[in-house]
């Protein structure tokens, strides 16, 4: 049979960031209770295992960065080998979680000369993944910057064949280097992962990405992979995230950055911002399109970047956005949820010595795990309840308030000033009290938080929560 075109569309998914493949396989069952379409991975192909600190902020033997370097395509990491991801993503997938994988392949290591699965290794070459120093761009002159790094982000020939922060660069041009990436995605595609996250898909010319993309077997649903590239934001023309769109899903780091301009203000602040200002989120706010979009609050690299993103640290606030950005409805979103840190963004996730990675706890502090916090949990069934339904009666009339329906399906409003707020809306519904999903839910006809009472006009006063939400579907009805 002919395989299908369709693409693989990830829906809502976790980002289990350095989740161990145990521990991420025995969160599944949960996250598809919780309603969440699949779970993206880190980065499980070999990388390398430092055996020294450096100096200042490089006082982590094992930070959180080693995996992003890429040494050979075996599939021996922190987060486990490759009989427990195999097993991983076979559990995933029977609990009915679809597994996304972190791709890096623009680039191997850059420092080093051991890896994780026990291989050694010298500066562009890589016996197990069969590289040489001709597999680089800067071994053939490729890369035209003096010292064979990126000076210039607005420079396409600099972005795509220098060394991204010293990370080798690879000759994704060429057939062989493509054919070698290729067959990574191909084995993981059949070890039955759906797709990918492209790290620094910017720092790869557009054409590459489709030869690779060209490569690839369906999933063993019978689909296209998901392809989502990461493009760092901030530079122009070709290197843009739009042009990009044309080559895959991109990430939503623009949108990041809105996102955060608009919570992080509050009563008695100097930062100034405004959630209701979210009205247009999306396309109308001069993002990527929300067809070709993978969403999300924070990630692994603007969690370390307070002054840009929220992240968890600012607790209910970063808890309110993914709340939101669930009930928007902008692009595929993702909820971040890793392991907490110190003062130093370098710090790695809770290891041994050796840097193998702890099973994730969700009680011992050292995990987030606020991809089952309640109020995500809540937001993320009334995002697969309301679907495709347009935004409707969008209320943005107060500061820090922003209310609307998902077409006639859902209602949900969001107050992020630190004290309640009380608004009268029309929420698209029909008459009946309603069981506010955030505070607590309804079983067996009993509303154990609020209830919303709706006229027959469809008109509600709802009192919002300081820094909390409201929000009801059909099926919420009392
Ligand atoms: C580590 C050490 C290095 C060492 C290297 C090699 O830290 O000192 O030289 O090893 O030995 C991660 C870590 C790196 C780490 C690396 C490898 O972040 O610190 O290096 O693993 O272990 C650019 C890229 C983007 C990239 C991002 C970090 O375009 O692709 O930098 N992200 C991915 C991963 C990331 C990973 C890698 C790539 C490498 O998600 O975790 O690195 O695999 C501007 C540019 C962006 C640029 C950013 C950051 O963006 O336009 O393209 O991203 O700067 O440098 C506003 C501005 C915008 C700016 C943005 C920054 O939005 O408008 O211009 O802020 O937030």
């Amino acid at each position: 049979a002919k395989a299908s075109r369709k693409v693989q569309e990830p829906g809502v998914t976790a980002s289990l960031w350095e989740w161990s493949w145990r521990s991420v396989a025995s969160e599944c069952p949960r996250l598809a209770k919780i309603g969440y379409d699949g779970v993206q991975v880190a980065p499980p192909q070999d990388s390398v295992k430092r055996t020294a600190t450096g100096n200042g902020s490089d006082a982590y033997l094992h930070p959180w960065w080693e995996v992003y370097q890429a040494v050979d395509y075996g599939l021996t990491s922190r987060m486990g080998d490759e009989q427990q991801f195999r097993d991983m993503v076979t559990d995933c997938r029977e609990a009915g979680v679809k597994v996304y994988v972190d791709a890096v392949i623009n680039h191997t290591t850059g420092q080093g000369n051991l890896s994780y699965g026990g291989k050694s290794y010298t500066p562009y070459t890589y016996a197990d993944a069969g590289y040489v120093p001709e597999d680089f761009h800067y071994n053939v002159g490729a890369c035209p910057s003096a010292d064979g790094g990126i000076a210039d982000f607005n420079n396409k020939t600099e972005v795509w064949n220098c060394n991204l922060v010293g990370l080798e660069d690879l000759r994704t041009e060429t057939p062989k280097v493509q054919a070698t990436l290729a067959a990574y995605l191909n084995k993981l595609l059949r070890y039955g992962v759906s797709g990918f996250r492209v790290d620094a898909g910017k720092h790869m010319a557009p054409a590459d990405l489709d030869a690779i993309y060209d490569r690839l077997r369906p999933t063993v649903d019978g689909k296209r992979p998901y392809w989502a590239l990461e493009i760092g934001a901030g530079s122009p023309g070709v290197l843009s995230p739009e042009a990009y769109t044309e080559h895959g899903d991109v990430l939503g780091l623009d949108g990041v950055k809105q996102i955060y301009g608009a919570f992080r203000s509050y009563e008695g602040s100097d930062r100034q911002g405004d959630i209701s200002g979210l009205a247009t989120f999306g396309s109308g706010s001069g993002l990527t399109r929300s067809s070709r979009t993978m969403s999300f609050v924070t990630n692994h690299d603007t969690n370390h970047d307070a002054a840009n993103a929220l992240t968890y640290k600012e607790g209910d606030q970063y808890l309110l956005a993914t709340e939101w950005l669930l009930a928007d409805g902008y692009g595929s979103p993702q909820v971040f949820s890793s392991f907490t840190f110190g003062a130093d963004a370098n710090q790695g996730p809770p290891s041994d010595d050796e840097g193998i990675i702890d099973r994730a706890s969700c009680s011992n502090g050292r995990w987030t795990c606020d991809h089952a916090k309640a109020g995500v949990a809540a937001m993320v069934r009334f995002h697969q309840y309301v679907g495709s339904a347009g935004k409707r009666h969008v209320d943005d009339d107060e500061q820090n308030v922003l209310a609307f329906s998902r077409g006639t399906k859902g209602w949900a409003g969001f107050n992020n000033n630190t004290s309640a707020r009380t608004i009268t809306v029309k929420t698209g519904l029909k008459k009946g009290t309603y069981c506010d999903t955030l505070t607590g839910g309804e079983s067996d006809g009993v509303c154990a938080g609020t209830t919303v009472k709706v006229d027959k006009k469809g008109r509600a006063t709802v009192v919002l929560p300081a820094r909390g939400a409201v929000a009801f579907t059909k099926k919420d009805r009392l």
